[in-house]
């Protein structure tokens, strides 16, 4: 391809989503399939894997699915030794797994914590860890980590996942820092507030039939004037995971409708 053409194009590419079987994950693992992927994904429920074969099913995606618990290291080399051995050294990683706790802090317990922490930034660092050897060995490699905007900024009750965003930023800084020589591109994604079932408590209809209080601040702290939805993630995805990107490396690409750069309607 010559370099004065872009190229989008994943041919030949084999994609590793983890937690890509509904909601930002499964919208990101459409995109790269569209852009010629190999798709592999995991999730930890068996509800969720049945979700995801149908889901992957409807859209015409031949895809592999792994159950594998993210924070469990053994179990993550695992699944990536299975997937060079039956699909191919994995090219491009999503590390979109991902929970919140939503508690105030002084009633959170250190084990909600810990486990907020485990599963959105520890785990990020064990898949990554898992994936850089054999992306090494083929000269070239993209990590794409899902922040957010808790990256950035704080909220009352999310302190375990604001910490952990914020560390997965560093933590994508420093995967650049470490492997760049290695021709291996670390960049995040921090999606504003998106319409998945993460979300779906801060949009609950009231009883009255109005809105969610929170609903109505977030649309009027929002530029575009409404929440994201998962397709909004699709073409960034894209863009980091492919060629195109070749010379962005340790930045956070915020898809949010502007809302970090607002200061939010007057009411
Ligand atoms: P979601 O709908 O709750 O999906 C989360 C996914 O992560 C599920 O597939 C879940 O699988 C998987 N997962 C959770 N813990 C896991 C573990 N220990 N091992 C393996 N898989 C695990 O979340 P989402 O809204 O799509 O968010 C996806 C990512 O985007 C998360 O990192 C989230 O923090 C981030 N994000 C979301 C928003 C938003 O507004 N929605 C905004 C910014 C960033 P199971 O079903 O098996 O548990
Ligand atoms: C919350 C939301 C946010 C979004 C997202 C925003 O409770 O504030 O869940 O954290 O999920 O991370 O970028």
């Amino acid at each position: 391809m010559n370099k004065d053409m872009v190229n989008f194009s994943l041919e030949g590419k084999v994609a590793l989503v983890t937690g890509g079987v509904y909601g930002i994950g499964f919208a990101i693992a459409k995109a790269l399939h569209q852009a010629g992927a190999r798709i592999v994904y995991n999730c930890h429920t068996q509800k969720s894997m049945e979700t995801g074969i149908a889901n992957y099913k409807d859209a015409g995606i031949d895809a592999k699915g792994y159950l594998c618990d993210v924070t469990d290291e053994d179990a993550v080399k695992a699944m990536v030794a299975d997937i060079e051995a039956t699909v191919g050294t994995i090219d491009i990683l999503v590390n979109n797994a991902g929970i919140i706790k939503r508690i105030p802090m002084e009633e959170m317990a250190v084990e909600d914590f810990r486990q907020v922490v485990d599963i959105d930034l520890v785990a990020p660092f064990i898949c990554a860890k898992a994936v850089i050897p054999g992306m090494i060995r083929k000269g070239h490699g993209k990590i794409i980590n899902i922040c957010s905007m808790m990256s950035e900024l704080g909220r009352e009750t999310v302190s375990a996942y604001a910490a952990a965003k914020g560390g997965l930023k560093m933590l994508t800084r420093n995967i650049c820092s470490e492997y760049g020589a290695a021709n291996i591109q670390c960049n995040g994604i921090g999606p504003g507030y998106i319409a998945t079932p993460q979300t779906a408590p801060l949009r609950e209809i009231q009883p009255d039939g109005s809105l969610h209080p929170f609903d109505k601040f977030i649309i009027a702290k929002t530029p575009a004037g409404r929440w994201g939805t998962p397709e909004d993630l699709m073409g960034p995805a894209v863009f980091l995971a492919s060629d195109a990107s070749d010379f962005v490396n340790g930045q956070i690409l915020y898809v949010d409708g502007g809302i970090l750069a607002y200061i939010g309607k007057q009411p």
